[in-house]
């Protein structure tokens, strides 16, 4: 024991002496950290946002810190931007991606092959074949609607606002992208539920800290998921000729990739196709619900749709909403976009000042730090502001400035060059059109109009779009009395118009929900209670 301790000292010492680093003059300010090795990755991990905000009152726009043995150069000047994002030969994209495939999803691709995926992405997600994706993803989200009022209504008690926008975008995606026209597809019930799961270690998985028994719990739910899109009745094509899933496995298998590893790759798309929209639509839906003003733009909005052009909401212009996605996004975006620096380059930063990236270093923007919550570009960051993207005339805004500078990047949450998302138009037409259902189909509000968003997870920066610490039901409070109830008028004449259709289920719910967390409140009223009125009873002692 002891030697082995003494051994490990050694090769700490010499690792340390190994990697001494010392600063140029050309260099970026240089912050090790007080750890040997481990540099500031506690740290970072924790809450990369407080952190990298605490360096960049230390040291300005461009830093460069220690994190687990490796240098990463920190670039925060929006002006700098596109000298990165333009630049292929000095900055390599595939790299970092090919370590965090392995580290997630155990997957080894070869380079030419991410290049191939994305042409065929761009294929069906772009341009006319996503107009044909339009109606697919309307009618799933339409039905999963439908089916999540009618069914399990003992199962609400678990449901939180997150939880509910997440499994119907999922859901909704997936059998899009990885199930259209295939009748026989898995339950999207079970693969959301294990994808839950396997999100939950992303981070972990990403950053190599799994403790031993998350360690193999990962690697049965991968395997679990990979099983699940394993495609029905033995590898056989079943997907539709036409559909992106199906020219994805055809290309894999053209270029002889195992039939493990091609659902290895299905689970990688599946993250990157679903990850996101899910978490987006639930933080979009929590700031209209907690901004009166907000929702009551949205609505108005979104009532000058007329039926017919429902179907067609693709093309129907919503600069309200849209400016109000923008704002949600530019809020809870938060993805790194890390760069390898396979070859020196040097910075020049919007201030005249010039710095070196050196070879094998790491070079990370982190655009949610600045530019999204740069009070020099955005006033009151923190706020959500739902026009904030709208100008006076009520055309998108598009200028923003930084000392002076009008910036070409003002918000950043799909990245940005031909590394940015392929799947852009697709999740905003996802979560408009879920949003459009849930105002105008179901309508949803909070009882407490004094409730505050839930606070974020801090340990998901730089993992895509944030989620929110916990589930909203249980971790706070003034969430419990959200209440399902459809149109406008007054508790009893909306139970009444709500028993008439469908929509009394989500009465029943709200009101179980109520009785549920209010039973002081509500002596003498029991969860079987099948009629309106003691809602609206409850809904004034909440
Ligand atoms: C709100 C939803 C979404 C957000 C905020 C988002 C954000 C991003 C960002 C920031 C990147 C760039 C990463 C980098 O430069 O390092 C990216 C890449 C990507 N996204 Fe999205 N995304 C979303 C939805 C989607 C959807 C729905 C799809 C597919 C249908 C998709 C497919 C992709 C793909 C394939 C890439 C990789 C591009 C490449 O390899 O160069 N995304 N996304
Ligand atoms: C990747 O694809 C693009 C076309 O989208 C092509 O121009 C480029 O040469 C390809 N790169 C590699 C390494 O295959
Ligand atoms: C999340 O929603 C699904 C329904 O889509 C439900 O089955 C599950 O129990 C919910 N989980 C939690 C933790 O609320
Ligand atoms: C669907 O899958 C189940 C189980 O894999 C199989 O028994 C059934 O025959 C399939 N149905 C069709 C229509 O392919
Ligand atoms: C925060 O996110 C991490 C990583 O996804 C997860 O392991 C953890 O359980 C989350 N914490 C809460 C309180 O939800
Ligand atoms: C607005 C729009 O493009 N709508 C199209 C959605 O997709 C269906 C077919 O899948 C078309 O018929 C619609 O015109």
């Amino acid at each position: 024991m002891i030697w082995t301790i003494i051994l490990l000292i050694q090769a700490a010492i010499l690792y340390c002496i190994l990697t001494h680093r010392k600063r140029y003059k050309t260099d970026p300010p240089l912050d090790k950290g007080i750890i040997p090795w481990l540099g500031h990755a506690l740290e970072f991990g924790k809450d990369a946002f407080k952190f990298l905000a605490r360096m960049k009152k230390k040291h300005g726009d461009i830093f460069t810190v220690r994190v687990a043995g490796r240098y990463v150069t920190v670039l925060l000047d929006p002006f700098s931007y596109d000298l990165v994002l333009t630049d292929r030969d000095s900055l390599d994209f595939s790299q970092y991606a090919t370590v965090l495939m392995d580290r997630i999803f155990q997957l080894k691709l070869p380079h030419h092959m991410q290049n191939q995926s994305k042409v065929i992405m761009k294929k069906h997600f772009l341009g006319m074949n996503l107009i044909g994706l339009n109606t697919s993803i309307g009618r799933h989200l339409h039905n999963l609607m439908k089916a999540e009022l009618s069914v399990n209504q003992k199962d609400w008690k678990e449901e939180g606002l997150f939880n509910f926008s997440y499994s119907l975008l999922f859901k909704a995606g997936y059998l899009t992208l990885f199930g259209e026209q295939n009748n026989n597809v898995t339950d999207p019930s079970k693969i959301y539920k294990e994808y839950r799961t396997f999100d939950g270690l992303l981070t972990k998985l990403a950053r190599g800290t799994l403790k031993p028994e998350e360690k193999k719990l990962s690697q049965s739910v991968r395997q679990r998921l990979c099983a699940l899109l394993s495609p029905v009745g033995g590898g056989e094509e079943d997907s539709g000729a036409g559909s992106w899933v199906h020219s994805y496995r055809r290309m894999l298998q053209d270029e002889g990739v195992d039939h493990d590893t091609q659902n290895k790759a299905l689970l990688m798309q599946l993250w990157a196709s679903q990850g996101n929209a899910g978490p987006a639509a639930f933080w979009l839906l929590g700031f209209l619900l907690t901004n009166p003003d907000a929702m009551t733009a949205v609505k108005k909005e979104f009532r000058g749709i007329s039926q017919t052009s429902e179907t067609c909401l693709f093309n129907v212009k919503t600069p309200v909403f849209d400016s109000a996605l923008e704002e949600t996004l530019r809020l809870t975006a938060a993805p790194f976009i890390t760069r390898e620096v396979v070859r020196e380059k040097t910075i020049h930063m919007s201030d005249g000042q010039e710095y070196r990236l050196r070879k094998g270093d790491r070079l990370c923007l982190f655009p949610l730090l600045s530019p999204q919550m740069d009070p020099d570009v955005h006033s009151e960051p923190q706020i959500f502001k739902h026009d904030r993207f709208l100008n006076q005339d009520g055309s998108p805004k598009t200028d923003f400035y930084k000392r002076g500078r009008m910036l070409k990047y003002y918000t950043m949450p799909w990245g940005a060059g031909v590394n940015g998302c392929v799947g852009r138009q697709l999740a905003i037409h996802s979560i408009r059109l879920f949003v459009y259902m849930v105002l105008t189909k179901y309508d949803i509000e909070l009882c407490d109009r004094n409730a505050h968003m839930p606070d974020v997870n801090t340990s998901r920066y730089g993992f895509g779009v944030l989620q929110p610490e916990g589930e909203l039901q249980s971790s706070h409070k003034d969430w419990r009395c959200a209440q399902w109830c459809s149109g406008g008028g007054t508790l009893e004449s909306r139970c009444d118009t709500a028993l008439q259709g469908l929509n009394w289920r989500l009465l029943l719910r709200a009101e179980r929900r109520l009785l549920d967390h209010c039973p002081p409140h509500a002596p003498g009223l029991t969860p079987a209670t099948e009629t309106c009125l003691p809602a609206s009873a409850l809904l004034a002692t909440c």
